[in-house]
């Protein structure tokens, strides 16, 4: 179905310039910053604008994507639920309304009536249209139907360095340690019925400054996956010869940093951010990502899943390759089953870790390296 990576191309690059206008507007900079403390605990609009940002980015993409491909429209997940409290402490339910007008109605009756600039300004973000430069994408097909596909999104990936906004952190050997730039939009889709990632954009909404107006400038990657296409904005990272070298969570135990500090690829790198580390990996920073824990969920890792396996990578789960020892290849992450019990978020947690990687050379030696770790 041509179009449909083009629209997941242009919903992403709306969800970027609604999260720079949220750092630069003033009216939207002062409520992104606020802290919810003293007697200002209490005001509703202070209850979370982070997340009210989240929620409306997560509603323009089902909006906008609901519209043109009507097939997908139940089957648009994100992180969020879209229920607010609003001033009077009923229930409000954040969507994108006919008229710019509507939303920021909508969005003041949760902001509260002091707040008319910021949801004015949110409603026109919302409500732009977007020209993509970029007409090669109109063209691709990846011969998928959309009433096969379902798709997640995280609005803005690495919340904390979004709303922290240090701007000039030094990059070490390309990687970013943390700051503006780890926070990313993430839009993937994945096949209903296998589970398997299909399609994936990440866009980097913090990617440069403009030397002159000191903007922020955007840029986006993106991947196709599916039957035997592989298609890729980047260019796979050459295969150089092992060891690896990694890049980890700070939250990472000592024995995960450990064991594959001493794989022999150099110190591991530290990034903020699950989809930048894996973009890393995409981008040939990294050889792999590696994660023990269960602090990463699908919306985190579909669409970066989805444009390394375009790169002829993947994203497997770490204990489970674990415990399958050197046996054939370890089963990838798939984003359709929620686990059974679990309630909310939980449920779509990649609670094996994961491992993600371009060329497979790199995951065995990972896998090698932390095979006899208690406890994994
Ligand atoms: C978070 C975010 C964190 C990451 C965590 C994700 O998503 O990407 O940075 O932790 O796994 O779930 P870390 O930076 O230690 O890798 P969000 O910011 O959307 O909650
Ligand atoms: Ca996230």
């Amino acid at each position: 179905m041509a179009g449909l990576l083009q629209a997941l191309v242009a919903v992403s690059e709306k969800a970027a310039e609604v999260a720079r206008r949220c750092r630069a507007e003033e009216p939207l900079f002062r409520l992104l910053v606020a802290e919810k403390t003293g007697p200002e605990r209490n005001r509703r609009f202070l209850q979370d604008f982070k997340t009210l940002a989240d929620v409306l980015i997560q509603e323009v993409i089902k909006h906008d994507l609901g519209t043109q491909f009507p097939e997908l429209r139940e089957h648009i997940h994100g992180e969020e639920s879209n229920e607010f409290r609003d001033v009077e402490g009923g229930t409000v339910t954040v969507r994108v309304c006919a008229t710019p007008e509507d939303t920021a109605a909508l969005l003041l009756s949760v902001l509260g009536p002091e707040q008319t600039r910021a949801a004015e300004l949110l409603a026109e973000a919302v409500h732009r249209e977007v020209t993509l430069g970029d007409t090669e994408l109109a063209g691709i097909d990846p011969g998928v139907a959309p009433g096969d596909l379902g798709i997640w999104i995280d609005p803005i990936d690495s919340t904390n360095e979004f709303i922290g906004g240090r701007e000039d952190v030094a990059a070490i050997d390309g990687i970013a340690p943390g700051g503006l730039r780890s926070a990313l939009v993430l839009v993937g889709a994945f096949d209903r019925h296998s589970g398997v990632p299909v399609l994936g954009v990440i866009n980097e909404p913090f990617f440069q400054r403009d030397p002159q107006t000191h903007r922020w400038q955007g840029r986006f990657h993106w991947g196709v996956a599916h039957g035997d296409t592989r298609l890729c904005s980047l260019s796979p990272p050459a295969a150089h010869a092992c060891p690896p070298r990694v890049v980890l969570s700070r939250a990472e135990g000592a024995a995960v940093r450990g064991a594959l500090g001493s794989l022999g690829g150099g110190p591991p790198h530290f990034a903020a951010g699950a989809g930048y580390k894996l973009l890393c990996v995409a981008l040939g920073l990294a050889d792999a990502f590696v994660l023990s824990q269960a602090t990463t969920f699908a919306w985190d890792s579909c669409a970066p899943h989805a444009i390394l396996r375009a790169l002829g990578g993947g994203v497997v789960a770490l204990a489970a390759a674990l415990r399958a020892g050197g046996t054939g290849d370890p089963p990838e992450l798939v984003y359709h089953r929620p686990h059974p019990g679990e309630a909310g978020g939980e449920r779509w947690a990649n609670r094996d870790g994961l491992v993600a990687f371009v060329h497979r050379q790199h995951l065995r030696a990972v896998l090698d390296a932390l095979g006899d770790l208690p406890g994994l």
